[in-house]
């Protein structure tokens, strides 16, 4: 096992290893992409999850930019995985990693999929600015109780980022999410669009604080931030994909009475309820949420070009 080591940004845990791919790709200043694995092994059903981690790669590429699929083997971090780790975090049943478990699966040696949280600090680590997902985490209805409040919104307030994402899932209590982004200091721009989007949703029914129309805007506005916060970039999910909104209520109002009913706490939570979405909605959600990350990433794509382009004056 390699030896634990104190990481610059301060998070207990192993050094990353980085693929040549994407060593490569730093060290020549082109245009890299992270990609999380949580929504790999605890978003998406097999097999339906390794076809979709071929397809995020491929719309990163296919954009002039490398993805860098980040997860956890044996307690060492990832950063762009091979055809075989691939398959591991597709098949295995592997942990669930946020930022606070990293050291511990370093410390016992485990293997897991990386949340938001623990993909942007490995990616921030390795110099990968940034991020594709498909929603955040963020603070659940009654998080009054509950104190239920994902540990992506404290990792992106402290870990200079751009995430690319659909905005939050109506699971979550929208506005509380919104409000401390806020007070994190974390700006929320929407791509094209004035509403904060809610995942199968192209609205929250949230209005979004900044709006941008091009990738290349995205890109000066992460180039111009520099506080050491993350940024996030929120674009709904294309029209022709958007889940049915009498369905997507329904399921909504199932998802819910049914975590409650069983219990479910902690971590477990947001699986359950994807879960519930795919299987009571005959794979429509799915191809819902495939759509979308598959979007989110080529936009990824498309703002790291914008960075790394020598004429674009972007980069910092
Ligand atoms: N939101 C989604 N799909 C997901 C997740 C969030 O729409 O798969 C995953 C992400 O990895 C996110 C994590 O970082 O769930 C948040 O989990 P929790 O709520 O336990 O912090
Ligand atoms: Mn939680």
């Amino acid at each position: 096992m390699a030896t634990p080591v104190r990481s610059p940004t301060g998070s207990p845990g192993t050094s990353p290893v980085v693929s040549p791919a994407v060593a490569d790709a730093l060290a020549a200043g082109t245009a890299v992409v992270a990609l999380e694995s949580t929504i790999l092994a605890h978003g998406l059903p097999a097999p339906r999850n390794r076809a979709a981690a071929d397809e995020l790669e491929a719309e990163v590429r296919a954009t002039g930019a490398v993805p860098a699929t980040i997860a956890v083997f044996d307690g060492v971090p990832h950063v762009g995985l091979t055809a075989g780790q691939l398959d591991r975090i597709c098949s295995e049943p592997v942990e669930k990693l946020s930022v606070r478990d990293l050291g511990v699966a370093a410390g016992l040696g485990l293997s897991g999929a990386t949340t938001v949280a623990a993909t942007a600090r490995l990616a921030a680590l390795v110099g990968v600015e940034v991020f594709a997902t498909g929603g955040l985490g963020g603070v659940h209805r009654g998080a009054r109780e509950t104190w239920d409040v994902s540990a992506d919104l404290p990792a992106l307030a402290v870990t200079p980022v751009l995430t690319v994402c659909s905005g939050v899932k109506s699971i979550l209590d929208v506005g509380a999410t919104l409000e401390v982004l806020e007070t994190s200091s974390v700006p929320v721009l929407g791509y094209r669009t004035d509403r904060f989007p809610g995942f199968y949703r192209r609205d929250s029914g949230f209005p979004v604080p900044w709006r941008v129309e091009s990738p290349d805007r995205a890109a000066r506005i992460w180039a111009a931030h520099g506080t050491g916060s993350g940024m996030v970039l929120a674009r709904p999910v294309p029209e022709q994909d958007e889940l049915d909104e009498a369905l997507h209520d329904r399921l909504l109002a199932e998802g819910l009475a049914l975590v409650a009913e069983r219990g479910i706490t902690g971590k477990d939570v947001t699986p359950a309820l994807l879960e519930h979405f795919h299987s009571a909605s005959g794979g429509a959600s799915l191809d819902t949420n495939v759509a979308l990350v598959r979007a989110n990433a080529r936009l990824a794509a498309q703002v790291a070009v914008a960075l790394s382009s020598p004429t674009s004056g972007t980069r910092r």
